[in-house]
């Protein structure tokens, strides 16, 4: 029974920014649970690559490539999917980017950048998928924050109130449709070896950095994603709402 509230067999998933990085890494994971997959991001070569490796698995996977930054392409490719696939069970908001620069430097239009991919695009995708998940009383929402929706760090200001402002939209979304029988959670990843960290990995003062704040005294590696996310997109979290689950090694527990 148990292990049985984690099987997302017949659910379908969209997992936004899925050609690469954290939001490959989870649509695997979730295509391994049972889901079939929609993977979604603005590179079409890059998803069709994606989509080669899970479909060569065995696993059933199709790609939605559409700009999540664009309001009407998300309610187009959110149409198309529902009509081509069926309902989407489960939205992966995980889309996003980081910009880095001193505040009083930080360039307008990256703000305004930052804001559309990390935020804007969590309102279009999830107000398209959720206006389908009220009338049929079921669904999964699972926004991809950050440690830095609690902390914050010096020259990523944009980033870290983009990732605050998704915990805060997670719990209202929780409070509205939570009586819809739709859950809206999140997850808050630490330090993780990603593109958007190269640089970081390879300073190595920056990596002694966080080998001493984060408890594991590691990076983490993306598949350590996983299971936070198929907990919340599967009935093992039918009753949680609303909660910024943290996947940091600790780092956020600490000083
Ligand atoms: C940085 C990093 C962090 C991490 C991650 C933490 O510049 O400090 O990019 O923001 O990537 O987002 O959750």
């Amino acid at each position: 029974m148990s292990l049985s509230l984690f099987s997302l067999e017949g659910k379908i998933a969209l997992v936004t920014g899925s050609g690469q990085g954290i939001g490959l890494a989870i649509a695997e994971g979730l295509s391994e649970a049972g889901a079939h997959v929609v993977l979604n991001g603005r590179n079409r070569a890059k998803l069709e690559a994606a989509q080669t490796v899970i479909a060569a698995a065995g696993r059933k996977v199709s790609i939605a490539p559409f700009d999540v930054t664009d309001h009407a392409a998300v309610e187009a490719g959110v149409a198309t999917i529902e009509a081509d696939l069926g309902p989407i069970d489960i939205l992966i908001n995980n889309a996003g980017m980081q910009k880095r620069a001193p505040f009083t430097e930080f360039p307008v239009e990256g703000w305004h950048e930052v804001m559309a991919t990390n935020l804007h695009s969590v309102f279009y995708v999830t107000q398209a998928v959720t206006k389908r998940m009220v009338p049929r009383k079921r669904g999964k929402v699972v926004s991809i924050g950050s440690v830095m929706s609690e902390l914050g760090r010096a020259t990523i200001i944009p980033y870290t109130a983009s990732k605050g402002a998704v915990k805060m939209m997670t719990r209202g979304l929780a409070a509205e449709l939570g009586k819809h029988n739709i859950q809206a959670n999140a997850i808050g990843p630490g330090y993780f070896a990603t593109e958007i960290n190269k640089a970081l990995i390879a300073d190595e003062a920056f990596t002694a950095w966080v080998c001493s704040r984060t408890p594991a005294a590691r990076w983490g590696e993306t598949k350590e994603l996983v299971g936070a996310a198929i907990f919340l997109s599967s009935a093992a979290s039918d009753y949680v709402n609303g909660h910024l689950l943290m996947v940091d090694g600790g780092m956020t527990a600490v000083v």
